[in-house]
Parts: structure tokens; sequence; C-alpha cells
């Protein structure tokens, strides 16, 4: 049975993959110079012409692009093609301001696809399986981007979409769905509902599961793992880079392979914007080697991750992107410390506690306060009062040394926050930005 997608490629020697990479680029380089004034005008402002570009190595030349470059271009202003030649547009939801359009050339949507088949098989995926998708349909690429990666590799696509919960539960159980694709926060919902249909998670057919578009930690895993009896795999992705696929994990589940034959990553520093060493954390950026619609070059995505490149037991030479530890927009600053929401997660469910929480901050006399909101089991909600300030004594000492800050903390009733089908809104801030 094949474990590659893609062998020539995603096993490839690094030389044999320089110079795709190369050749990728000098082609990007060309078509941004040619036609999109704005890279136009920016190469000018410095100085570079499109034959000063030789080898992947000259990418530390180029500029980078942020999101804000493509509001100032909303909505086509970026695309390297003519409205003929796209065959399809995505957008993002916009909830931090304008949204972004991004659009693809069939040959793009090609690309796509294979990151999305790649992933499917590097999560053990076959041409005979069924594979669910629960991400949304529509404008974001969730849906669509493994709708159409299933199809590429041959298997069975069954497109539910997210929402009616009942109904998921019902195809999985009915239609025997081998591999399940949602965000990791809807997967949870999805397990909730299995066992209250009072349903053996290990009567399902299901093996595995795809999940992504969100910050999720290892415990988070396990617990997905544990409630659906599946292997759980992540896969990482962004709509200004295509959408889910441009990186996914494989058996060894210890970091994603970045599709670096269409998208080039690179770790910097986002204060000196230097890049950083293999290893190091850092802002990760991608320009998009592979890209005709829309080829944005050097692009800040603003999430925190680190890249490797040890051998994996996989097989695969492509370079990992460490799981990202979030957005360096979704930090929290709590009296003067950084927080991420993930370190919140992972310290909450290493002790046990049930995986659905709310972070609130907000600011009293100039003090910023952070309440951490976690749900009980059915147990410890039937238990003594002590028991639970026990709980909730234990969760914030747990947090004050992992973070350096205190919380306080509220343990609440079963099924009391708010359920998500698609990205999760773990962060409430109530202070005055
Ligand atoms: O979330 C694409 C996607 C769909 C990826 C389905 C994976 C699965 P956007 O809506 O443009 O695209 O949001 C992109 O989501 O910059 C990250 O901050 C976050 N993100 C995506 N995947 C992961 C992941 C899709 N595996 C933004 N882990 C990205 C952590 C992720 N964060």
């Amino acid at each position: 049975m094949p474990t590659h997608y893609n062998p020539e490629i995603e096993a490839a020697s690094p030389e044999y993959l320089r110079a795709i990479q190369s050749a990728g680029l000098i082609k990007m380089v060309r078509n941004c110079y040619d036609n999109v004034p704005f890279y136009k005008a920016q190469f000018d402002q410095i100085g570079l012409l499109p034959e000063d570009i030789k080898t992947i190595d000259d990418l530390k030349k180029l500029p980078f692009t942020g999101k804000q470059d493509l509001r100032d271009n909303y909505p086509f202003g970026l695309f390297a093609v003519p409205q003929e030649d796209l065959v399809r547009i995505h957008a993002s939801s916009g909830t931090t301001g304008k949204q972004t359009v991004v659009g693809y050339t069939k040959e793009d949507l090609d690309h796509w696809s294979e990151g999305c088949a790649r992933a499917i098989v590097a999560a053990g995926g076959r041409r005979d399986d069924k594979v669910h998708v629960s991400y949304g349909y529509g404008l974001f690429t969730g849906g669509l981007g493994l709708h159409y990666g299933a199809e590429k590799l041959g298997a069975l696509v069954i497109p539910v979409s997210s929402g009616n919960t009942a109904r998921q539960v019902q195809i999985l159980k009915d239609f025997e769905s081998d591999i399940l694709c949602c965000t990791p926060s809807y997967a949870l919902v999805i397990g909730e509902a299995i066992k209250q249909a009072g349903i053996d998670p290990a009567d399902l057919p299901l093996r595995a599961g795809i999940f992504g578009a969100e910050p999720w930690s290892e415990n988070m895993r396990r617990e997905i793992e544990k409630m659906l009896n599946i292997k759980a795999y992540d896969i990482y992705g962004l709509s200004e880079i295509a959408g889910p696929g441009v990186a996914y994990e494989c058996e060894a589940q210890s970091g994603m392979h970045v599709c670096e034959d269409y998208f080039y990553p690179e770790i910097i520093d986002p204060d000196t914007l230097e890049p950083l060493p293999d290893g190091e954390f850092g802002e990760l950026v991608f320009t998009c080697i592979g890209k005709e619609a829309l080829p944005l070059v050097r692009y800040r995505t603003r999430d925190i991750s680190a890249l490797t490149r040890e051998k994996c037991a996989c097989g695969r030479s492509l370079v990992k992107m460490q799981k990202p530890k979030g957005r360096t927009d979704d930090m929290l600053i709590i009296r003067g410390v950084n927080v991420f929401p993930s370190q919140v997660e992972h310290v909450i469910l290493s002790l046990g506690m049930e995986p659905n929480y709310l972070i609130e901050v907000e600011r009293a006399d100039n003090l910023d306060i952070m309440t951490v909101k976690v749900e009980m089991s059915e147990n410890l909600f039937s238990d003594e009062v002590r028991r639970i300030e026990e709980a909730e004594n234990k969760i914030k000492n747990a947090l004050q040394s992992t973070l350096g800050v205190s919380a306080k903390v509220r343990l609440v009733e079963p099924r009391s926050l708010p359920r998500s089908e698609g990205k999760a809104v773990r962060v409430i801030d109530k202070r005055q930005k």
C-alpha cells in the first residue's frame, strides 16, 4: 500500500528539491514583476530586476508582504492573471478587519488539491476510503480544499460540511466514514454527540481524523483520539497561500511536512525580520513559488512555529513545521506577560479536566484580569463543593507556574460553554484596545 501520494517529491533529495524551488522562484518573480503593479513598484524601489534572482538563496533579497497589502489591494489588486484565467475565489471571514480575497487558476487548484491528497495519504488514507468532510464549505477554504484533495486521490467524498451534529453522527455510522476532516474543536463536539447517542466509537469504522484551521495542543490530540477511538493528524494552511494542505502530519505525528515544492517556508524574527535558524520559534513566512493567480512573496503569516529537518520515520524529506503555538495577534499580554491560549489549554488538559474552556480578559483599576472558565465533568459536578474548590485551586496554581501570571479559575456546569462548528472562539478580551 503506497504511503506517499507523490514519492518523487515527498521523498526527494535536497538537491532535486532545491532545483524545483529555484526554478519556481525565478518564474514567480518574473510573473510578479510583469503582472502585479504592486510588486513591480516594490521591486523598483529596491532596484531589483527579475534577472537578479538566480536560485532560491536569492529569496532574501525580496521584500515581505503582509495582510495589509492584501487589504490595500482589495479585492483583486494582487492577482497576476486576467479574470478569465481564474476558476475559483475564496475569502477569509474578515473577523479582524476587511476580508481578504484569494484567487486560483486551474493549475493552482490542481497543486492545492495535491497538497490535500498528500495529507490524506499521510494520515493513512487510501483510494478505497470514505472521506467525511465536516469543514465548512463556501468561501472558507476548509471544505472544498479537503473535498478536492480526496477526489484527486480517488477516495469517496462525503461532503457533509459543518453543523447539524446529530446528522454528522448518523452519517458516520450509516455511511461508515473512514476519515473525518474538521476543526479539532468540532471533532470534540462530534465526539460528545456520539457518546450522547449511546454509540461506542469502537463500533464505528472511523480510523483517522485530519484536523486543523486552529491551534490545538498535544493534550487535545490525546483527548480527541480517546474520544473518537482514532488517530488524529494535524493539517495546516491559510487561504492567502492556498488553504489546507500547505503542511500536513504523517504517522510520526511530530510536526507537519511542508509542501515546499509549492510553498517555500522561512522562520523570521518578527521584530528584526531576520531569518532564524532551524529549530528556533519565530514567525512563519511563505513564498508561493508554485502559484500563478496570487503569487505572494515572503508572506508574513503571523503564526509562530519552527522548522526542523531531522530524518523522519515516514521517509519524507520535506521540511517539517512544528505545531503553531498561536498567532502573534492572538497572543494576550496580561500584566506585561505574554500568554498564548494554547498554553492555557495545555495546562487544563494535563490536569485531566474537560477540553471545553473559555478565557475572559478584562481590565479593572488599570489591572488586567484573566478568568479561565473550565467545564466540569458530570462526576465532578455532582461532587462536594469542597472538591470543586480543590480542583479550581489546582488549576490556578498550575496556570500560575506555567504562565508566570495569576489567573482566576471558575469551574462551570457541564455543557454550559458555547460549542463550535468551525474555528472555536477561546478568548473574549473585553479590554479597550
Ligand atoms: O484555516 C485553512 C485550513 C482549513 C487549514 C482547514 C487547515 C484545515 P484561514 O481561514 O485563512 O485558513 O486561516 C488561517 O488558521 O494562519 C493559522 O493561524 C490558523 N491555522 C490553520 N491551520 C492550523 C493548524 C484555514 N493546524 C490561519 N494549527 C492560519 C494551528 C492553524 N493554527
